[in-house]
């Protein structure tokens, strides 16, 4: 029997995982013991806010029906905590935390977000868990103008400025996969998943580093990695960051959703391609996928997007569609995806 087949490694449970789900689906798989470290409600109402775990609400409409909740489970025992605006849950490998902020001036924006990124890098490597593996950004009016920038710009500028701060040289090799994503109201919204030991931050054959795009999209790139590779149990895990119809550093299909979600496809498939390759793994290409978040600007592209996606993809696929503004004002959709190795 070959090592990575003994029993006891196949017996061990992976330290967090992603679930699309209804709310009685989840409160099925927590009577089942697992723990909930964090739950992200898009367009539904606040859960239950004497609840301990890191919970927050985004201003995007669902266009899946039934709505789905996004919860990160672990099957190991969680604890929670707060460390100044930082909601959090850790167990042993992993920990989630959460900052949801109310009535941002967009004055102050940048400044904030920043903010909150030096309140987070520190607080990762007080806890232990240094290594981000992956993060969330969602804000209202991403396209809106704010002095002569756009407020996407403003954000980027106030991210790279925390994390070139506090990662100084490392920088590159640090950045974690990522989504920035405009919502329609409510909060300032940053959560993340950390952990105590490295994962492999990838990038995309197919696309420009986009800490490396040129000073034409803002003053400071986005600051964020095309993918973050996790071994968590016997598999491994790929968190694909929000990816669009760029090719290079370039918008494509202007105006031509079926053509950007193609192209956004392409992308996918290419850097699952590259991890399989560099790390020797065998995702099964797309075919490696377990979650997908589809962000939609115009809903009524729904009945383009679904019906392709749900030809490519059977039922073990979770999905989840959102009503959302993408950073670049062309582009018409961004896709997050989750793939796992059988
Ligand atoms: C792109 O490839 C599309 O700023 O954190 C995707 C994922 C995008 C993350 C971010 C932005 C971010 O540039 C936009």
């Amino acid at each position: 029997m070959s090592a990575d087949r003994l029993p006891s490694q196949a017996a061990r449970p992976p330290a967090v995982e992603a679930a699309y789900v209804t709310p009685a689906a989840l409160d099925a798989l927590l009577r089942a013991g697992r723990s909930l470290m964090g739950e992200i409600r898009f367009g539904l109402a606040a859960g239950d806010p004497a609840a301990p775990h890191p919970q927050a609400q985004v201003g995007m409409a669902q266009l899946n029906d039934p709505p789905l909740i996004e919860a990160w489970l672990s099957r190991q025992p969680v604890s929670y905590h707060r460390a100044g605006r930082i909601r959090f849950a850790r167990n042993d490998e992993v920990l989630f935390g959460c900052i949801a902020l109310a009535d941002v001036a967009p004055a102050g924006f940048e400044q904030v977000v920043r903010g909150c990124y030096a309140e987070i890098l520190p607080f990762l490597d007080a806890q232990g868990y240094p290594q981000l593996m992956r993060m969330w950004n969602y804000f209202p009016a991403i396209n809106a103008a704010l002095d002569d920038l756009d407020r996407y710009q403003c954000f980027c500028r106030g991210r790279f400025e925390a994390l070139q701060d506090y990662y100084a040289g490392q920088f590159d090799q640090r950045l974690p996969a990522a989504s920035a994503v405009g919502s329609h109201d409510g909060d300032l919204v940053i959560y993340f998943i950390a952990a105590k030991t490295p994962g492999r931050h990838c990038e995309n054959p197919r696309q420009m580093s986009a800490y490396h795009y040129p000073p034409q999209y803002g003053p400071r790139s986005p600051s964020f990695a095309r993918a973050t590779l996790k071994r968590l149990d016997n598999s491994a895990h790929l968190y694909i960051s929000g990816t669009a119809s760029i090719v290079g550093h370039e918008s494509l299909h202007l105006g031509d959703p079926r053509a950007q979600l193609e192209e956004t496809l392409e992308n996918i498939r290419a850097l699952i391609e590259r991890v399989e390759r560099d790390d020797r793994l065998a995702f099964g290409g797309l075919d490696g996928l377990t979650h997908l978040k589809v962000y939609i600007r115009y809903p009524e592209h729904l009945a383009l997007i679904q019906p392709r996606l749900d030809a490519l993809f059977g039922p073990q696929v979770a999905r989840l569609y959102l009503a959302a503004d993408i950073c670049r004002a062309e582009l018409l959709m961004e896709v997050e995806a989750i793939a796992r190795t059988p």
